[in-house]
């Protein structure tokens, strides 16, 4: 049998987020969202959230890599790679500063067609996300940001905005980045705005019993069920405001296995990948699956404690999404049987895969858990997927010819670019692919400069220190001849 290649129409491209490169966090009237106030960390330090601007305090987000005054150099570094789609991030307080104002900062709005009209000239599609941890600081502060239903019509209100707005410009979104991060206690800040839950330190790893409570995990699923019955009715919106609108939505799939064919181990891992199932059913499918009750118990809650009304289920189904994105960096193993070293990544993922290797950071390299993360997705929901994230966070040093050789980048690329080309051959539907960070951004666990994704170095360090001066590494021309090549020139 021949082996697959990548349709023709593969969109090739990057990733990043508003506040992770944009900077110019007050510029032009925007306003502050609550991700913007994390103070910069470490692997080993936590970001810690501070409710108002504290003086004499590093705050990445303030200038981050400063793609506000470079987006066109910025882009056009992405065109000469090829580019096919540019995944970027809308900032919800650079439009509407508090969030639910009465009309928008038009030079929020310019902003972004500005930002368009860069694409467009080099023939790269933009793919928006719409919400990509940015829960304004104004409604967190005022109303618990997504905890509260008023949240769920402040937030179809920008949505209607940017649609009509950029209805010409823009075709393919993504409602949410990683909804799913909102099951996880540092949801509150990333993605939920929660601030009566009270926390402020960012250790991902280390989830204390108090941070797990049932009372605050229920205030976080609720806010959930706000984002699902937001993410369906801006579907529906986005469709008669346009029919051509490709709206998507998106989940943190890494992939979770047993650590042994123990059967409670198989059993372990089967529930942990949950977390993925209980938000992409109710996205996909428009109303929530038959585990979702016991997936809540485990939490110490359970679906009625949720306040769904009838009106929220005929909303789900009316507007379920036309793709579904990921995000897949990492995989985990789940043990009960025995006590094994954890291992890193977005969310906690249990124990370390004797079998892989790890990055700087911790997160293990697992190609093939991508393309058997894909197969898992694309057969539960038959529905077009999009890798949205994907890539290698590493220290990265300028070589003494001034160059910056990242072998151990371009091996990652091309081993996850072998693996969808496997999950293609297996029959999965697959959009395509943007690689998060092709330019260095800010962590968004740790904030760090040095923690470095991109094909394109920034110096900038990670106390803010640098020219910001844009450099090529060797992985830029590896991804250019991948894309060249359509996926052809990996073996
Ligand atoms: C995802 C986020 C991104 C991005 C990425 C890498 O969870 O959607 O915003 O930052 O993870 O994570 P990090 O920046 O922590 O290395």
């Amino acid at each position: 049998m021949s082996k697959a290649t990548f349709p023709k129409d593969f969109l090739w491209g990057g990733a990043t987020a508003a506040y992770q490169c944009e900077g110019a966090w007050k510029e032009d009237g925007k306003g502050f969202a609550v991700t913007d106030l994390l103070t910069a960390g470490t692997r080993e330090i936590p970001r810690i959230f501070t409710p108002e601007e504290k003086e004499n305090t590093y705050y990445p987000a303030k200038q981050a890599i400063d793609h506000y005054h470079h987006y066109k150099e910025d882009i056009a570094l992405f065109a000469e790679m090829g580019f096919k789609v540019y995944r970027m991030s809308i900032s919800w307080v650079r439009i509407f500063p508090n969030g639910d104002d009465e009309i928008p900062n038009q030079k929020g709005l310019e902003f972004y067609h500005k930002i368009f009209q860069e694409c467009k000239k080099y023939g790269i599609e933009p793919l928006v996300t719409i919400s990509h941890h940015d829960v304004p600081l104004a409604l967190a502060l005022k109303q618990d940001g997504w905890l509260s239903r008023k949240t769920i019509s402040a937030f179809v209100n920008y949505c209607e905005t940017i649609f009509k707005e950029y209805k010409d410009e823009v075709k393919y979104w993504i409602v949410f980045n990683e909804i799913n991060m909102m099951t996880s206690y540092f949801g509150d800040i990333y993605t939920g705005g929660i601030l009566s839950n009270g926390t402020t330190h960012l250790d991902i790893a280390h989830a204390s019993e108090e941070a797990l409570s049932a009372d605050k995990m229920k205030k976080r699923f609720k806010a959930l069920h706000h984002q699902f019955v937001a993410c369906a009715k801006v579907v529906e919106i986005g469709h008669k405001i346009n029919e051509q609108f490709k709206i998507g939505s998106m989940v943190a799939a890494d992939a979770h296995y047993p650590y042994s064919c123990n059967p409670v181990n198989v059993i372990a891992a089967q529930k942990s990948m949950r977390r993925i199932w209980y938000c992409a059913d109710v996205m996909v499918r428009g109303e929530y699956s038959y585990v979702a009750d016991s997936y809540l118990m485990d939490q110490g809650i359970c679906l009625t404690d949720l306040d769904i009304t009838v009106e929220d289920k005929a909303i789900l189904q009316a507007g379920t999404i036309d793709f579904l994105a990921l995000s897949y960096y990492t995989s985990g193993c789940h043990a009960v049987d025995e006590v094994h070293e954890t291992t890193a990544g977005n969310f906690s993922l249990g124990v370390a895969n004797p079998y892989l290797k790890k990055s700087d950071w911790g997160w293990v390299f697992d190609p093939q858990g991508l393309r058997w993360m894909l197969n898992e997705l694309y057969g539960r929901y038959n529905i077009p997927l999009f890798i949205a994230e994907n890539g290698l966070g590493a220290v990265d040093e300028i070589g003494e010819d001034g160059k910056i050789h990242d072998p151990y980048r371009m091996q990652y690329l091309d081993n996850h670019v072998s693996a969808m080309r496997e999950a293609l051959e297996d029959g999965v539907n697959l959009m395509g692919y943007t690689w998060w960070g092709p330019i260095d951004l800010i962590s968004a666990s740790t904030g760090e400069m040095k923690k470095r994704y991109g094909f394109i170095y920034v110096d900038r360090d990670n106390e803010g220190n640098g020219s910001l001066k844009r450099i090529r590494k060797d992985s830029f021309y590896r991804y250019q001849e991948i894309i060249k090549t359509n996926g052809a020139c990996v073996k």
